[in-house]
């Protein structure tokens, strides 16, 4: 019988941990390790830092889940991967064995890349629970004293979305208290312009974003670098299409929000053969690391190229859709090995997202990743708010329920096109 050991319990592992319990021997065990107590629900993030949700409207405990499902749980931080002799290297020095490896423990925040960014520097954070729960307390006393807002994504960043999100989302909370008349707003970000998303744009989202900032007064600076941060204080340098600097810009702000790059975890930074130089983890067709065939990975800590090559470098995003389709590729996949053969399942690698701008939104789908696509479509609109609450709460029903993809979203997906499986 198989130990299957999948590390980390986010968007990609806690589906991660249900599919393949479901489609595990009886015999055999699967286990997840996680350096926390709780899921929660990561594109509610920009919601809490606004104080539109509770975090515990999107935080549950993984302990009774998994319990529930007889999935073991090691609640501690793996400290590092040893796949030549098929170990979990814990926090507290012991080892766990697998004989599989599902790694989905998303990015390490890169904050550290640039003076003064970050929650222990001068900039809010949404990409934890724990950064935007800190982010709604300071944005608590921006409101009692408001100023300039300087909001966006670092050179290096990948996920431009919840920027924008974020960038509307506070537009819309400013205009609801009748303060945005006092608060001036500059997007700066890597991109070389505005709506490309690491994406290579997706429909018209240039055009759409632009017009959006357009109308509502939002500044922008494109192929930027943010070179230092201080309090109150934004040095950034602009460049041209060559990527040679431009134009440099200090850009004083009361509250900041910025992505920051992302890098791949501790634990298998550096690991030969597992990881790349910056962390993540190269992967087959399959979802299996080259050099360890018995390690997957999923989700954001997966090694993807960039679309295109851009004056100042970026990312490609990694999106629910995806993620939630390479979760079924692994499950399946590690099924055959477990059967003795050979792997057959393929994620699409889709781009499917709804964004949310506080009161409307956008709902994109890239089909391919990589341009010129069968389907580009972008599409701005009330509907795609309403569609993320939905969505929200639709994701933290499964996780509650311990399901991972029930019939009628096979059906709702199907229809509309978007195969998580290739040739299905
Ligand atoms: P995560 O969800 O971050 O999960 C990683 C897990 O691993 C966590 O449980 C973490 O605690 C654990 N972990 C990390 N290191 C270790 C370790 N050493 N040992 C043990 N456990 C560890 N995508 C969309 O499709 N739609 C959206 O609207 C959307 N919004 C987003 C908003 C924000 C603010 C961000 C940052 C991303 C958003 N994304 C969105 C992109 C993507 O869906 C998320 O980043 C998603 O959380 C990635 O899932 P993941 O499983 O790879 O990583
Ligand atoms: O897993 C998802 C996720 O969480 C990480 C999101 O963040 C909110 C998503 O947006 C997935 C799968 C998505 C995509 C949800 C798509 C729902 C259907 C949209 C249909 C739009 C075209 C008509």
């Amino acid at each position: 019988m198989a130990h299957i050991v999948i590390i980390g319990a986010g968007i990609g592992g806690m589906p991660m941990a249900y599919e393949m319990k479901q489609l595990a021997r009886p015999g055999d065990e699967v286990t997840v390790i996680a350096n926390t107590a709780t899921f929660h629900f990561v594109p509610s993030n920009p919601w809490v830092a606004v104080s539109w949700r509770k975090r515990a409207e999107i935080e549950l405990e993984i302990a009774p889940l998994l319990a529930a499902r007889k999935i073991r749980f090691i609640q501690q931080a793996a400290a590092r991967v040893h796949p030549g002799r098929n170990q979990v290297e814990l926090a507290d020095g012991s080892f766990v064995d697998y004989d599989y490896l599902v790694i989905a423990t998303g990015p390490r925040l890169a904050f550290e890349e640039i003076p003064g960014l970050g929650p222990d520097g001068h900039t809010q954070s949404i990409c934890h629970v724990d950064h935007a729960t800190t982010a709604a307390g300071v944005w608590s006393d921006f409101i009692a004293d408001p100023g300039p807002i300087v909001v966006g994504a670092v050179q290096g960043a990948s996920c431009f979305g919840p920027a924008y999100e974020f960038a509307f989302i506070m537009e819309t909370d400013l205009r609801k208290r009748k303060l945005r008349d006092r608060v001036p707003m500059t997007f700066v970000t890597s991109e070389p312009y505005i709506g490309h998303l690491g994406l290579g744009g997706v429909g018209d989202s240039k055009g759409m974003l632009e017009s959006m900032f357009r109308e509502r007064h939002i500044k922008w600076i494109c192929n930027a670098k943010v070179t230092r941060v201080e309090e109150g204080n934004m040095f950034v340098t602009e460049h041209d299409d060559e990527g040679k600097p431009k134009k440099e810009h200090e850009l004083p702000f009361r509250y900041s929000m910025m992505l920051p790059a992302f890098k791949g975890v501790d634990a298998v930074f550096g690991v030969e053969g597992l990881s790349n130089p910056r962390g993540f983890v190269p992967i087959d067709a399959y979802q299996r690391n080259p050099a360890y065939p018995n390690v997957y990975a999923i989700g954001v800590c997966v090694a993807i190229p960039p679309v295109e090559t851009t004056p100042v470098p970026i990312g490609t995003p990694k999106t629910g859709f995806m993620i939630e389709s390479m979760v079924t590729a692994t499950a399946k996949n590690i099924r055959a090995a477990l059967d003795g053969h050979e792997p057959g399942e393929k994620a699409t690698w889709n781009a499917v997202c709804l964004a949310d701008f506080g009161s409307s939104g956008a709902a994109f789908i890239a089909l391919p990743q990589i341009p010129p696509r069968n389907v580009n479509w972008v599409s701005e609109g009330k509907w795609v708010h309403l569609a993320k609450v939905a969505f929200e709460k639709y994701f933290m029903y499964k996780v509650r329920k311990g399901k991972s993809e029930p019939i009628y979203e096979k059906i709702v997906m199907d229809a509309l096109g978007v195969m998580k499986l290739k040739g299905r």
